[in-house]
C-alpha cells in the first residue's frame, strides 16, 4: 500500500489485469505499452474504482522511450518501488521456416526490452535500498519444446538474468528479485502467431485444457510482493492443473 509501481505490457493480458489489482490494493501504478487507448482506458477503470494510475506511451526496446517514461513515473508519484517487467510476444514458427524477423522482434522485447526496464528503475530502488523487481519468465523459460526454441531461449534468458540479478542486488542493495513462470494464460499472446500450424496448435490446446486466467498470475504477483521484506520469493511456478506438458 501507498508504493509505486511500473507495469510493461499493461495493455493487455497478464499487464493489465496485475496493475489493475496492484491498484485495488492502494499501489500508485504507471501502466507502460505502446497501445495508448488500451492504457488511457485501463487507467479511466482503475480511477473510477478509486486507485491512482497513470498511462506511459513506452516501447520497451527503445531505451530512451523507458526511461522517458520512468522518469514521468517518479516525477509524478516520487519514485519507484516495484517494477513488473512483463512486456512480451511469442510469434513461434519452427527454427528452418526462418522467420529471422520475428526472431529479433521476440529477443528485442522479451530480453533487451526487460534489461531497459530494469536498467531505467533499478537507480531509484539502489538510492532508497529497497525494491522489488518482477520479471515474467515463463514454463518456457524451464523447459524447451519443439516449435518454441526462439521463444525458449528468450524465456530462459530472462530465467537466467532474474536469478543472477537477485544474487547480485538481494544483499548489496537490498532489492528482491521475482521470477513468475506460467504455463498456459487466456491472453492475446497466441492473435500475434502467423505461422498457421503453431497458431493451431496453440489454439486447439484451449479444447485440450481450462487455461488459467490473467488475474490468477496478477494474484501470483501479489503474492511474492505482500511477503515480508526479509523474504524473496525467487521463482514462482504456475500451471493449470491439467496442463499435461
Ligand atoms: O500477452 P498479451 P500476455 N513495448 O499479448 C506489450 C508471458 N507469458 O499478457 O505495446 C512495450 O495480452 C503489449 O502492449 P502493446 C509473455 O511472454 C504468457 O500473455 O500495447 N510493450 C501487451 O501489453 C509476456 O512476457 C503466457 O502492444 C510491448 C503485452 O506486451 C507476458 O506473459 C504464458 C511491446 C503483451 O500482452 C505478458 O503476455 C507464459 C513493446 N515493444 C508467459 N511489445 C500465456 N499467455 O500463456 C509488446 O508462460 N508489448
Amino acid at each position: 500500500k501507498g508504493k509505486i509501481a511500473l507495469v510493461t505490457g499493461a495493455s493487455s493480458g497478464i499487464g493489465a489485469a496485475t496493475a489493475i489489482k496492484l491498484a485495488s490494493h492502494g499501489v500508485k501504478v504507471g501502466l507502460a505499452a505502446r497501445r495508448t487507448d488500451r492504457l488511457h482506458a485501463i487507467v479511466q477503470q482503475i480511477r473510477d474504482a478509486g486507485g491512482e494510475a497513470i498511462a506511459l506511451e513506452m516501447d520497451v526496446v527503445d531505451e530512451s522511450s523507458v526511461q522517458d517514461g520512468v522518469k514521468r513515473l517518479a516525477d509524478t508519484f516520487g519514485t519507484i518501488d516495484i517494477v513488473f517487467n512483463n512486456a512480451g510476444l511469442m510469434p513461434i514458427s519452427e527454427v528452418d521456416a526462418l522467420k529471422t524477423g520475428e526472431w529479433h522482434r521476440m529477443v528485442d522485447v522479451n530480453v533487451k526490452g526487460l534489461l531497459n526496464s530494469t536498467a531505467a528503475v533499478l537507480p531509484y530502488m539502489r538510492a532508497q535500498r529497497s525494491g522489488h523487481i518482477v520479471n515474467t519468465s515463463s514454463i518456457a523459460g524451464r523447459k524447451v519444446y519443439p516449435g518454441l526454441a526462439v521463444y525458449c531461449a528468450t524465456k530462459h534468458a530472462v530465467s537466467a538474468f532474474s536469478e543472477g540479478l537477485r544474487m547480485e542486488i538481494g544483499k548489496k542493495h537490498n532489492i528482491r528479485v521475482t521470477s513468475i513462470q506460467p504455463g498456459a494464460v487466456d491472453t492475446e499472446l497466441f492473435e500475434h502467431i502467423s505461422d498457421q500450424e503453431q497458431r493451431g496448435q496453440m489454439e486447439g490446446l484451449r479444447e485440450q485444457m481450462a487455461f488459467l486466467k490473467a488475474s490468477d498470475i496478477a494474484d501470483t504477483v501479489l503474492f511474492a510482493l505482500q511477503a515480508p521484506d526479509y523474504m524473496n520469493v525467487a521463482e514462482l511456478f504456475v500451471l493449470p492443473t491439467d496442463q499435461p506438458w
